[in-house]
């Protein structure tokens, strides 16, 4: 069984400066919503053709990113991957231009010559999204060095899988942004697979958290399907970062669960922690801890309908979108820039 999906539900005390309230707890809602029926909506549009493109799940890692996100403020940066859907648009990227920029429409967020791999909308503080694992690492210590330097306030999380934490990169930033003290948190979503492997087959700790401290770093081990304990968290490293203290590592403990990719083989995932995964659906267990704390059912059902109807508004306007034009080929290219 996943150890996150294994911890139990913990009640909301509110007694830790860091505990969320009712209406952060339902902000976090609304966010984990809006990504599990987002990702639904390409998985169905990509079954029935209407879409096509490379696309990572993130379903069952819904939580996780909404509660990291809204312990953030909107103009902080964030840093994210290939499977990075949930942590864009808990990190507030509009539907319409994230959904246009997947479709690799010219009213998408890099005028749809990015699409999904590259995703950028600095507007809400998603400054790169990336393919190359690790990579994101080193990029999110220079945005937070620009942050100390300016003294503007900012944090930076970036956000990567297990398999990341096995790239040179992301001991070189873990190192750096120590000695540095620099304002950034760095977020391991632990999914238990770097693509087709197991963790325990590619990495040598029992756990990614144990690294932290070869740097001198905070680092927190958490149940990332768990709202509040993300949410308490994620809260706490920002404040760290934000006054000063320096960088924290989050190992979030979640479950990936379709495969790597859309249509990818899933057999190899044993059927017990499938099974257990299902079970523990961080979901519908988020739902009904929100009915345990009175929260009606017509107010979730009222906050689940306007998030249908953002993504009915954000498909059809993607759709309806034109594609960049051939002309378009050559602008926005780093070296036609460089040469102007
Ligand atoms: C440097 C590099 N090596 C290999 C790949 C191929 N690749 C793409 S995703 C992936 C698995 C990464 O797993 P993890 O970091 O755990 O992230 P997850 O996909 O589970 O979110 C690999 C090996 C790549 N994109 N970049």
């Amino acid at each position: 069984m996943p150890e996150a999906v294994a911890v139990a539900d913990r009640a909301t005390s509110q007694t830790s400066p860091t505990s969320p309230d009712r209406a952060t707890l339902l902000e976090i809602y609304r966010r984990t919503v809006l990504i599990n029926r987002t990702d639904e909506r390409f998985r169905q549009l990509l079954m029935t053709g209407k879409l096509q493109i490379v696309y990572y799940p993130v379903r069952g890692q819904e939580v996780l990113s909404a509660a990291m996100m809204t312990a953030l403020k909107p103009d902080d940066y964030l840093v994210t991957t290939y499977r990075g859907v949930h942590d864009q648009l808990a990190k507030g990227i509009p539907s319409k231009l994230l959904w246009a920029e997947c479709a690799g429409r010219s009213t998408g967020t890099c005028k749809g010559k990015g699409g999904p791999m590259h995703i950028t909308h600095p507007e809400t503080g998603v400054m790169v999204t990336t393919g190359v694992v690790g990579s994101g690492l080193p990029i999110a210590n220079g945005l937070a060095l620009a942050s100390q330097n300016r003294g503007d306030g900012k944090v930076t999380v970036v956000s990567f899988g297990d398999g990341a934490t096995n790239i040179g990169a992301f001991h070189e930033a873990m190192n750096m942004a120590q000695l540095w003290k620099l304002p950034v948190i760095f977020l391991c979503q632990n999914n238990l697979f770097g693509e087709h492997t197991a963790y325990a087959a590619h990495t040598s700790v029992p756990s990614i958290v144990d690294r932290a401290a070869s740097y001198g770093m905070k680092g927190v081990k958490t149940d990332g399907n768990d709202p509040v304990a993300m949410y308490e968290t994620a809260k706490a490293a920002v404040d760290r970062a934000r006054a000063g203290e320096g960088p924290t590592l989050i190992e979030a403990m979640t479950f990936r669960m379709l495969g790597h990719l859309f249509g990818a083989d899933f057999s190899y995932v044993p059927k017990e922690l499938t099974e257990a995964g299902i079970a523990n659906d961080p979901v519908p267990r988020f739902r009904n801890r929100l009915l345990e704390m009175q929260v009606t059912e017509s107010e979730l059902a009222a906050l689940e309908a306007k998030v249908e109807a953002e993504i009915d508004e954000a498909v059809e306007f993607a759709l309806a979108s034109p594609f960049p034009d051939v002309s378009e080929l050559r602008i926005d290219v780093v070296k036609q820039e460089l040469a102007a």
